[in-house]
């Protein structure tokens, strides 16, 4: 997998176009991820097993440190297995609302969200995103792994864009604490779960919060 050093070969995929053309792209796909929205209510409606792994293959093609590709994905689309997820994350949910500190329930206020999570059944597909800390050699000696966490946010990121791209919701959902997600999905020891993107249809009458993005003047600056 690791190539060797000094093996380079010419940029053939790159693409470059026309200036008017070049900003026409750039705000149309601005204005297709403005229309993404996480939504807590999800369709049972099934979705093809392959648009799933064309989205993971491009949460795949994320840059990463040193190209370690430090990411792996656990796609659940069995109920028994969804049920247990629910069960382990509401089971942990219920302490987070109950002792989470007053500053971090009323920041989650308008979201509306609680305990209970019935997505994590309805949805056709739960993606566990778990993170390599380190990497393991096929003697099972450690392998030092840089930028885990950048790298499996972009990967995660690509995965996010790519299923809106698709047509369908996503909701990233980090239930706290979620070790659980180990044993249940029964993962090596070096991997440690990032979250659970829940994706699927949308409910015909989901229902998202309304909320204000931040324009571009707040978020960039340029000097
Ligand atoms: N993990 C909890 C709480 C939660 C926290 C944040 I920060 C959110 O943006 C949303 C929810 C839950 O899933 O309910």
């Amino acid at each position: 997998m690791t190539p060797p050093r000094n093996s380079f070969e010419p940029l053939t995929a790159y693409r470059e176009y026309p200036a008017a053309e070049m900003l026409a792209r750039s705000r149309a796909f601005a204005a297709e991820m403005q229309r993404r929205r996480t939504t807590r209510h999800f369709s049972d409606r099934p979705v093809e097993r392959a648009v799933i792994e064309a989205c993971i293959e491009t949460a795949g093609t994320a840059p990463s440190g040193a190209h370690q590709q430090p990411w792996h994905f656990v796609v659940v689309s069995d109920p028994v297995v969804k049920r247990q997820i629910r069960d382990a994350a509401e089971q942990a949910e219920e302490e987070f609302y109950a002792s989470a500190p007053a500053e971090w329930l009323a920041a989650l206020e308008p979201l509306g969200t609680d305990a209970v999570k019935p997505y994590l059944e309805t949805a056709p597909y739960l993606i566990a995103v778990f993170a390599e800390r380190y990497g393991l050699t096929d003697g099972g000696a450690r392998r030092a792994h840089y930028y885990v966490q950048e790298s499996v946010g972009i990967a995660t990121g690509f995965l996010l864009a790519a299923l809106h791209n698709a047509g369908l919701v996503a909701l990233t959902h980090t239930p706290n604490p979620m070790d659980f997600l180990t044993t249940l999905l029964e993962r090596p020891r070096n991997e440690r779960p990032v979250m659970l993107v829940v994706t699927g249809y949308p409910a015909a009458d989901a229902m998202v919060p309304r909320l204000i993005r931040k324009p571009l003047a707040e978020i960039a600056t340029f000097r």
